[in-house]
């Protein structure tokens, strides 16, 4: 095997070559770089032959972590994120990831070895036996198994444009131990590979679709645009920026499209986010599903009798909950292109009257923001911790944010400023704890640089474990636990009298500073600004792998953050 190990496939020749070089030579030929995994029987020398080719493999602790990591990687580059996986249990830790994936609209491929498929399906008891392709099935966009080792290349293209084109997904390939372990002769070996040309077409929209959004905007006094992920994802950062700033039209981002126009252009309504939705009377949504994250595009949140367009590579989101009266069906950075085309100056004029009213709630709103930030209470609030990272992150646009938790997440989304597109990202559409560390080893892993990952006490424990994959790799990320002992809270009292204690509680003297340093990071405790921004500070300058364990007041936080509404509660509960 060692001299196969770096020899490409030849034509034209009698060798033989096997199923697991053939994996390695269709993700190189389509310029994958980096496969994400934990490895085991029957995968480990594939994980071994795709470093030996220079594909960089990162191990990781757990399976949903390395999902995670790819599919932060597809979100980033627009090319799928790979993760690698065993059967049935390894398979399963990174379903969460796949599946969240396909949630949030980001390609990744989960290649997973598999059992022998005679005794799974007669369910005789293979080692790690699992139906994988059809569990996986409900969870992704697509799931393909390969059965002859002449299909991986055929197999692999498959994955690769399925991730990629249209809505981006989540897309799971099945490779069963045999078909990796099977030769074949290396001529047929090399015709079977196909280089995917043209992964994700562009998708022109129609142009009276054009026409009609233009007219919805040009008949509106109080038009607004809603920046999502998609938007984002799209890469279209110019011409969204033009069609703004040419129509003037102010806009509100989503979480994770927040910095796609920096947070503090004067165009941005976020400040006066709850006015402006209520009262806007037409809604260009660039890239954003009216899920409930939007309150699903409805009264009382919505002005009941606001015009919507919608822009979206995918047809049948269009009317999903409310009627769209402009939908706008393509790739995103066809469809600007074309507004702006069709854009006559002029025609576009939101009323000064808007641009006022929302000014002066924004005004207000920044004051009141500025306010709570300066106060210095002991111990740290969210927002006193918050404005010490905020300084310092100041002057420093490159740097990648990665956040969970609830009022940890709310609260540094709303504190944090971010300058620069895809820079956030965070717990997204399904608002899921445990994509942290999986994220910020994704995120710095494919772009060298910094990263921060602002994290609830809790939030950090779901993937806590891969701080060894940081330090084992050396990767520049820094964690900042906001820690206030607790789901939400530290300081519920128990409901029981057997000593337990209260189901949010966790433990706020918890030393997480020194899980870092077991692994030769650098690990701080601080409790007031000033340690904190020295820490971050120092932790930054250093490059290493670090981990900030920051109190904050257990009385700190409300119940499920900003959506506390809903959370029902219990018509019998006594508190
Ligand atoms: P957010 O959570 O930020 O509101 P969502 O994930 O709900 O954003 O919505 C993103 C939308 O963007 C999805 O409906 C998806 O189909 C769409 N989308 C993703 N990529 C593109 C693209 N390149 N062109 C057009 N639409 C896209
Ligand atoms: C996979 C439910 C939502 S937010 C949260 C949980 C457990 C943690 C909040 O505590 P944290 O933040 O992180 O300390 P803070 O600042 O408010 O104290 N399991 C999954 N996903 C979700 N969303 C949950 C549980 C949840
Ligand atoms: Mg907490």
């Amino acid at each position: 095997m060692a001299d196969k190990l770096d020899s490409p496939i030849k034509p034209d020749s009698t060798e033989l070559t096997d199923g697991f070089h053939l994996v390695v030579e269709a993700l190189k030929r389509n310029q994958i770089d980096t496969i994400y995994g934990v490895v085991g029987i029957p995968i480990t020398d594939l994980a071994r032959l795709a470093q030996a080719s220079g594909i960089r493999y990162i191990g990781f602790r757990h399976e949903q972590s390395a999902g995670n990591a790819a599919a932060i990687t597809g979100y980033l580059t627009q090319k799928p994120g790979i993760c690698l996986t065993v059967s049935a249990p390894g398979f399963l830790n990174g379903m969460v990831a796949l599946a969240n994936a396909t949630t949030n609209g980001f390609p990744m491929i989960l290649i997973s070895g598999s059992s022998d498929r005679a005794i799974v399906d007669l369910q005789q008891g293979d080692y790690e036996e699992l139906d994988q392709m059809n569990a996986a099935k409900p969870y992704a966009k697509a799931a393909y198994r390969v059965d002859r080792p002449e299909d991986i290349g055929i197999g692999v293209a498959r994955a690769i444009r399925t991730a990629v084109s249209g809505r981006p997904g989540g897309v799971y390939l099945d490779l069963p131990a045999h078909v990796l372990s099977a030769t074949l002769d290396v001529a047929t070996a090399a015709q079977s590979l196909v280089s995917v040309i043209d992964p994700a077409p562009r998708q022109l929209p129609a142009p009276e679709s054009i026409r009609r959004a233009l007219d919805v905007l040009s008949g509106s006094k109080r038009p607004l645009i809603i920046l999502g992920k998609g938007a984002a994802y799209s890469q279209a950062d110019a011409d969204i920026r033009a069609f703004i700033e040419r129509t003037g039209i102010p806009f509100i981002p989503m979480s994770m499209a927040k910095g796609l126009l920096p947070d503090d252009h004067p165009q941005s309504a976020a400040a006066a986010r709850s006015y402006a939705l209520a009262q806007a009377d037409a809604v260009m949504l660039i890239g954003a599903r009216l899920n409930w994250l939007l309150g699903h595009g409805k009264s009382p949140q919505w002005s009941a009798t606001a015009k919507f367009v919608q822009l979206d590579i995918l047809a049948s989101e269009m009317d999903s909950n409310r009627a769209i009266a402009a939908p706008v069906v393509g790739d995103i950075g066809s469809s600007m292109k074309a507004l702006l085309a069709g854009l006559q100056p002029g025609t576009i004029r939101p009323d000064s009257k808007w641009l006022g009213e929302l000014a002066q709630r924004k005004e207000r709103n920044v004051a009141r923001m500025a306010d709570h930030l300066a106060k210095t209470p002991q111990p740290m609030d969210f927002y006193s911790a918050l404005a010490a990272i905020k300084d310092v992150l100041a002057g420093q646009p490159e740097i990648y944010l990665v956040n969970e938790g609830a009022n940890a997440l709310d609260i540094t989304r709303n504190v944090i400023d971010m300058p620069l597109p895809r820079r956030r990202l965070d717990s997204g559409t399904w608002g899921v704890m445990g994509i942290g560390m999986g994220y910020a080893i994704g995120a710095a892993v494919t772009s060298g640089k910094p990263v921060i990952a602002i994290e609830g006490d809790s939030a950090f424990g779901f993937s806590g474990m891969e701080i060894e994959t940081i330090c084992r790799y050396k990767l520049p990320i820094i964690i900042i636990v906001l820690n206030n002992g607790g789901i939400y809270r530290g300081d519920e009292v128990p409901h029981g009298n057997n000593g337990d204690p209260a189901p949010t509680t966790l433990m706020p003297q918890a030393r997480y500073e020194q899980l870092i340093e077991a692994f030769g990071g650098n690990g701080y405790a601080v409790a007031d600004r000033l340690n904190l921004a020295t820490a971050l500070a120092e932790a930054l300058a250093s490059g290493r792998p670090s981990l900030i364990n920051c109190a904050i007041d257990p009385k700190a936080g409300t119940e499920s953050g900003h959506i506390s509404n809903l959370n029902p509660k219990s018509a019998l509960a006594k508190q």
